[in-house]
């Protein structure tokens, strides 16, 4: 059902590679036209633009834009045990991972009387969304707002669609095993506000008046994280600068770099599983073995026709984007994955860690027979909001870091400034910046002063 890629016998270079490896199809731009007047109407008309899109693309009006406090206890109350359970233990070991990721401030003594400390410091308010649709997915919500609270993040806001079918007398609120996670987490700012309104709506915020005549609203977000659909990343990329955004999430992504040792019922559960997401997601197997690669086919066969989502499931697998590769060795899968820069990678080999070890672009990695990568969606403790589209050559997934800047604060004394304004001139001089320079000689006299 998958189409191969025969690599054997041929040098493998990272352009013709990342050629070979077509990425899905997920044109942004194009949608860019589409959500402009979306994102001008709630600059203009705030609230009332917020309901009335809610009703247009969500098939609801908004009960309230914001989620009453009562709202999301009820959703807390309601929800299943063992998925309370499920999530709380998810909580609980995303918090051990992510409490490991605190930077601490670091002081360095240049010279005498003169420091330079390295602040880290949460962004003021954050803006998560949560899409709604087809993608409900609770455990988002623990990998957005986990590392948010373990930054410290002051103020923190959810946002995702009214659903127009929900649990009984919650409709035209976003899901409600949604609202639970949020109060499960303390979360206590929601919104029924989904796409690219959304994302307008934490760079504008809004206000209005209340019938008892005061007024309420959504104060703006600095930051807004969190996956969704093709118009809410295009709402993101209109809106960057404005405010900041974690990254542009595309359709999910899974390799698997296995030799003979893989079990290939596992292989083929794992490239399921992430096929799973989206007719877009992409799932590729590369391996040195072509009897795994064979009997990885016949364990899909067996598999995508039995499992829930199947036809979702065949489209994704049999896409452009998804593949088996058939490589020389481990050493040229190591390249192909490396090159590929997948959002998962799974390494079922032998030596499973030490080839790990050799993973330099990979979103997150999962090592041997017992980490697959649906462990990680939902209890390993990493996060799963994770770089797609090849951007893991660049970029990480989503910590406590994401929600921090590092501010320099720079502290010099006479001495230690005077020590050094002759390099200061001397450096403005050869840019043609001399004001430069005499904002340093202005502290001795208007002139040079000689070292102490
Ligand atoms: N694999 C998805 C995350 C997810 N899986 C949510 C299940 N629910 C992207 O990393
Ligand atoms: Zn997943």
């Amino acid at each position: 059902m998958m189409s191969r890629l025969d690599l054997r016998g041929r040098t493998l270079h990272v352009r013709d590679l990342r050629h070979a490896l077509p990425r899905a199809e997920f044109d942004v731009e194009a949608a860019l036209e589409q959500v402009r007047p979306i994102v001008a109407d709630v600059r203009h008309r705030g609230a009332d633009a917020l309901r009335d899109l809610g009703e247009r693309f969500d098939g609801v009006r908004p009960t309230h834009l914001r989620v009453p406090a009562q709202v999301l206890q009820a959703a807390l109350d309601a929800l299943d045990p063992d998925l309370r359970a499920a999530l709380e233990e998810s909580i609980r070991r995303a918090r051990l991972v992510h409490a490991d990721q605190r930077r601490t401030d670091t002081t360095t003594q240049v010279v005498d009387g003169g420091t330079v400390t390295e602040r880290w410091v949460p962004v003021d308010r954050v803006g998560l969304y949560v899409p709604g649709g087809r993608a409900v997915y609770p455990s988002s919500v623990v990998m957005n707002v986990v590392p948010a609270q373990l930054a410290e993040v002051p103020s923190l806001v959810v946002a995702s669609p009214p659903q127009k079918e929900n649990l009984a007398g919650f409709e035209g609120y976003p899901n409600a095993t949604i609202l639970a996670t949020c109060a499960l987490l303390g979360v206590d700012e929601v919104y029924a506000v989904g796409g690219a309104q959304a994302v307008a709506m934490f760079a504008y915020g809004y206000t209005e008046t209340a019938e008892d005549g005061t007024e309420i609203g959504c104060e703006p977000a600095v930051l807004v994280t969190g996956p969704g659909n093709i118009f809410v990343t295009a709402a993101k990329r209109l809106l960057m600068g404005l405010i900041g955004i974690d990254s542009e999430a595309g359709p999910t992504e899974i390799a698997v770099l296995a030799d003979d040792s893989a079990d290939p019922e596992h292989v083929a559960a794992d490239l399921v599983s992430q096929a799973e997401h989206d007719p877009l997601a992409a799932s590729v197997l590369v391996t040195d073995s072509e009897a795994l690669a064979d009997a990885v086919e016949q364990a899909l066969a067996r598999r995508v026709p039995a499992t829930k989502h199947s036809e979702r499931v065949t489209e994704a697998l049999t896409g452009t984007q998804s593949r088996i590769v058939l490589v020389d060795d481990v050493d040229a899968g190591l390249q192909v994955v490396n090159a590929y820069a997948a959002e998962h990678l799974e390494i079922q080999t032998r030596d499973a860690s030490a080839v790990a070890g050799r993973v330099r672009n990979g979103g997150a990695v999962f090592v041997g027979p017992h980490a697959p990568v649906s462990l990680g969606d939902y209890c390993a403790g990493s996060n799963h909001v994770l770089p797609t589209a090849g951007c893991a050559c660049h970029s990480s997934g989503l910590s406590v870091q994401s929600f921090l800047r590092g501010i320099h604060v720079v502290a010099y004394d006479e001495a230690a400034l005077r020590d050094v304004a002759h390099h200061v001139v001397t450096l403005a001089q050869a840019e043609d910046l001399p004001a430069h320079g005499e904002a340093v000689t202005a502290r001795f006299g208007d002139r040079v002063p000689d070292p102490a």
